[in-house]
Parts: C-alpha cells; sequence; structure tokens
C-alpha cells in the first residue's frame, strides 16, 4: 500500500519564502502537525528548498519531490506547472496570500467536489484581526470561495501552532538540570558558564546589539549570550575581535561580566530547547516570537521592520494585551525595536528588565493559560475546514 492511501484527507500547503525563515518555519512546522496528529496526507509546496534545508538538513535543494518524514515535498519551481483536477488537494492552503500557479486554481473549479481554499495569513495582536478571520472572498470568475484565516492571541482567531505534547516536553526538559546542561553543552558552554544568566540572541541586523553588549559588560550578574551564527554578525564580530571568521560557530570570547558564544544555525525542534533552556531569549519575526510565548520564559520582541513603521503599530497592540503593567519590559522592547522617541540608555534600562525578570516568567505562564484556551491553530483550521466543506 502506498504509504499515504489510508490517509482520507489530503492538504496542499503553497509556501513562497519571501525572505529569512520564518515563513517556511511556520509551514513546514504546520505540515508535520497536520500529518503527525491529524494523519492528513500534506504536500508541501515551497519555492526556496535552501531556506527549508538551514532548519531542517534532511532536505536535499536538487529534488522537485521528496519525502521528508511522512510529508511529501515538492519544489514550487514557477507558476507554469500544469495540474488536472485529479491533482488537487481535499484542502488547499496559500500562506501569506501567495499566488498559487494559475494552472492549479483552474484545476481546483474543475474538481468535484472543490476544494475548501484558505489564506493562512500572518500574525498580530491588531484589534482588527478578529474581525477579518474566517471572511469569504469569492473568486471573481471561477465558481470558488477563498477563506481568511488569521493566527491570533483570542477565541475569535486561529490561534497559535502548538504540538499537542509540547508543553508536556518543554517541562521534563526544563526539569531535568543535566539534559539542559548537555544540551548547552554541545555547544561549549561549560558548567560554570550554566550557572550564569542565560541569554539566546536572535534578531534583525539594525537591534543594538552592541549597545547592549556594553551594557551587559558592566552588569552584576554573569551573563553567557548564545548567538546562532548569521545572526547580529557586527557586534558579535566587534566584541569577539579578530578577522570574519570570529562570528563563526564556536567562536567565543569573555569580557568583564560578558561571555558571547557563537552557536550554528540549529534545526528548529534543538531551536525550542535552546529557548527552554535560557533565562532570556530575544526572538524576532513570527515563529520565533510564537516559540517564545510557549518557551515560558522572558522574552524580548525585534518585530519584521516594515515601511512606515507600521510595525510599531504592531509591536504596541502585542505589547498592550502581554506586557501591559509590567513597565520595564516595555520600555526595553520599544527600545529594542527603536520605537521611542527619545535615545535608549541601555546601562540603566537592564537592571530594571533584570529585576522584572521573575515576575515577567509568572506573568508568562497566566499568558500561556490563556492562549492554551483557544486551541492550537491546526486543529482550529481543520474544525473551520469541515465548516465551509
Ligand atoms: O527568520 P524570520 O525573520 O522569518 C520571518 C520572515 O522574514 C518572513 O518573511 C516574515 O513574514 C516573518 O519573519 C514575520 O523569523 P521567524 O519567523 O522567527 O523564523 C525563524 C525560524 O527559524 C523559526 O522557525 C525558528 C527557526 N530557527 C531554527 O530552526 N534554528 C535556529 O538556530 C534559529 C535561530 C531559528
Amino acid at each position: 500500500m502506498h504509504p499515504k492511501e489510508h490517509q482520507t484527507t489530503s492538504l496542499a500547503l503553497f509556501c513562497k519564502v519571501v525572505d529569512n525563515y520564518g515563513d517556511i518555519g511556520i509551514c513546514w512546522r504546520l505540515a508535520r502537525q497536520l500529518e503527525q496528529e491529524h494523519g492528513i496526507a500534506v504536500t508541501l509546496w515551497v519555492d526556496d528548498l535552501q531556506s527549508f534545508q538551514r532548519i531542517c538538513p534532511e532536505v536535499a535543494i536538487d529534488r522537485e519531490a521528496q519525502q521528508i518524514g511522512t510529508v511529501t515535498v515538492r519544489y514550487w519551481r514557477d507558476q507554469n506547472g500544469v495540474f488536472a483536477a485529479s491533482d488537487v488537494a481535499d484542502i488547499v492552503i496559500e500562506f501569506f496570500a501567495c499566488d498559487i500557479p494559475p494552472a492549479y486554481i483552474a484545476a481546483m473549479a474543475e474538481r468535484t467536489p472543490h476544494p475548501v481554499w484558505l489564506n493562512l495569513e500572518g500574525l498580530s495582536a491588531e484589534a482588527w484581526v478578529e474581525g477579518c478571520h474566517t471572511l469569504s472572498s469569492p473568486h471573481p470568475s471561477l465558481s470558488l470561495t477563498k477563506y481568511f484565516f488569521f493566527p491570533g492571541f483570542t477565541s475569535k482567531t486561529g490561534g497559535l501552532l502548538l504540538e499537542s505534547g509540547l508543553q508536556q516536553q518543554r517541562q521534563t526538559f526544563q526539569h531535568d538540570q543535566a539534559a539542559m546542561a548537555a544540551f548547552l553543552g554541545q555547544f561549549g558552554v561549560t558548567p560554570a558558564e550554566m550557572a550564569f544568566l542565560k541569554v539566546s540572541l536572535f534578531c534583525y541586523p539594525q537591534a543594538p546589539v552592541s549597545a547592549l553588549f556594553h551594557a551587559w559588560q558592566s552588569s552584576d550578574t554573569a551573563i553567557i549570550c548564545l548567538v546562532p551564527e548569521g545572526i547580529a554578525v557586527d557586534a558579535v564580530q566587534a566584541f569577539i575581535g579578530g578577522t570574519g571568521q570570529a562570528a563563526k560557530a564556536g567562536a567565543t570570547a569573555t569580557r568583564d561580566a560578558l561571555t558571547v558564544r557563537v552557536l550554528p544555525f540549529i534545526p528548529q525542534p534543538d531551536y525550542d530547547k535552546l529557548l527552554w533552556a535560557c533565562d532570556l531569549n530575544f526572538v524576532r519575526g513570527e515563529d520565533s516570537f510564537v516559540r517564545a510565548q510557549w518557551a515560558g520564559k522572558p522574552f524580548i520582541w525585534h518585530i519584521y521592520p516594515q515601511d512606515k513603521d507600521l510595525h510599531h503599530l504592531k509591536l504596541n497592540a502585542f505589547l498592550q494585551c502581554y506586557a501591559a503593567k509590567t513597565e520595564s519590559l516595555i520600555e526595553f522592547s520599544l527600545g529594542w525595536n527603536a520605537a521611542t522617541k527619545t535615545a535608549v540608555d541601555w546601562a540603566a534600562i537592564w537592571p530594571l528588565l533584570e529585576a522584572d525578570m521573575q515576575k515577567i516568567a509568572i506573568m508568562s505562564m497566566d499568558w500561556q493559560r490563556q492562549l492554551l484556551a483557544n486551541g492550537d491553530l491546526a486543529s482550529n483550521l481543520l474544525k473551520f475546514a469541515e465548516t465551509v466543506r
């Protein structure tokens, strides 16, 4: 029997990699969960196998089609593919309003029954999201309807991606000091450094990393900052010194209270462990931002920059619902995203955030409980698909 023959529902997920790793990071996570937890036969169409390989080393970058685990991965070469009605899945998802090939859309209209067609949108805490979630958009000329599906933080949205065993895995790992030490040890973190304040750092190039490193050097607490290779390269290079090799995985330096270690860019499941093992996480974009919320540790979000500082609206909308009462977290987050009117004094603001970290960790647990009440995005999406089938 073909490995997928027992699966009754098929789903095609189209992913255009706009940049970086979030687009494929989210689609890959969703594809795996739909297969593993819901028994859906998923075909993931992706237009950039190289970015995919960075977060999932099993990916071969020269194949038109491949199986990764049980997910079928197809290289989405261009818009000129030829498709028949029999090629179309029961559920078709376009990620982030990517244009799926015209021949595929035509084949969707020819198929009986028509597939459920969803546009999975980006994450925002802004209020308008609730009003747009599940809205329909009829095709101008074909008898097809597309529905908008929004992730989000409230019960009137699609919720967030969350694998069913994740919370249990996290708790087991976080209660096992030896496992955490072994995990970080493979990146060179020493037993002595395990007692430092452990920080992971993932951000866009414009983050004020050098200024923060400077403040951390005079911290009363010893700090170890773990930075994946390729992130904050200039600041890491300047801190470690030496040549271009200095910012490569394995490089490390200590200056005063701060130790910086460069990590390799690690596979996606290990990235969760990194977030779980650290005391404070700097995350960015969408997927690492969501994972930091499930890690239950204090985090600082570097939001994906948009024209005319539109991202500051999104940042404020999130901070309003997440951190409304924690001044230090709000100030630090706004400063990190250049969303303050005056220059930030990192040496002054860091001790305030550090002093609030325990309070923020407790608040993170309450936040998680709120998010869990919304269910998980993959289950919510399938439930919605049933209603419009
Ligand atoms: O990489 P990002 O900036 O991605 C995105 C894209 O730019 C996208 O176009 C934009 O729409 C979106 O941001 C808002 O950040 P993100 O979303 O956090 O994705 C990073 C992925 O990389 C995530 O799945 C975690 C993974 N990752 C690893 O697997 N290993 C690592 O070492 C690190 C640092 C990250």
